[in-house]
């Protein structure tokens, strides 16, 4: 099965994403829209794994989480690959004072998870919202500057997800999630034995 580790907007900044999303419809039209039950910010794309990996990936989202303790982004700014220019990926980026904790998130999954294996892309963070609908297809002409930023956006929880792949958009389907509750909250945990919602 093909999984990837990832944050979700909660519904307001889903909301945020839609205007965006509308917003580039306005410039461009030859472009594939992601489905707002799509939308997702990406932290570790896995590959192709087992059913029988799906355990020690559970513990290693545990760890990875063990410490990080809930924070806020913000969405800021559109961005493309390879460039805003010869763009055939839209995407807006994340801003915010806890930005170090997002890569502390990421350190810890590269650490605890993929076991310091090297990821095929350096890490980006962004949204994908519409992508060209050919390989090698440019935009042509540069978009207009924007500059936008949404309603903050609590990261509580790490996602595991399964891309399942055909006609149409990618299916996704929540698989795990492990809440962040930081070094304090799971030593609360441990002494309860429980865990705290998802
Ligand atoms: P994207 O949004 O920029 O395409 C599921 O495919 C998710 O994993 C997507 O969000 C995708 O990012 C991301 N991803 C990261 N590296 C990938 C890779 N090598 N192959 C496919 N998807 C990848």
């Amino acid at each position: 099965m093909r999984l990837f580790l990832a944050l979700d907007p909660t519904p307001e900044v889903a909301t945020f994403l839609d205007g965006e999303r509308a917003w580039l419809q306005t410039q461009r039209t030859a472009l594939v829209w992601i489905p707002k039950e799509n939308y997702h910010l990406t932290l570790r794309f896995l590959g192709e794994l087992n059913e029988s990996d799906l355990p020690a990936l559970q513990a290693g989202m545990a760890r990875a989480t063990t410490g990080v303790a809930p924070f806020t982004l913000q969405i800021a700014g559109w961005g493309g690959f390879p460039s805003m220019e010869r763009g055939r990926i839209f995407w807006v980026g994340v801003a915010g004072t806890a930005l170090p904790s997002l890569h502390t998130l990421v350190a810890a999954i590269h650490r605890e998870i993929t076991a310091g294996e090297q990821d095929d892309r350096p890490f980006h963070p962004h949204i994908t919202l519409a992508r060209a609908r050919k390989p090698g297809w440019s935009s042509g002409t540069t978009l207009p500057t924007r500059a936008t930023t949404s309603p903050p956006w609590p990261i509580t929880a790490l996602h595991l997800y399964r891309s399942q792949l055909g006609s149409g958009p990618p299916r996704y389907q929540l698989l795990h999630s492990e809440p962040l509750v930081g070094q304090s909250g799971r030593a609360q945990e441990a002494a309860h034995g429980c865990r705290n919602g998802a």
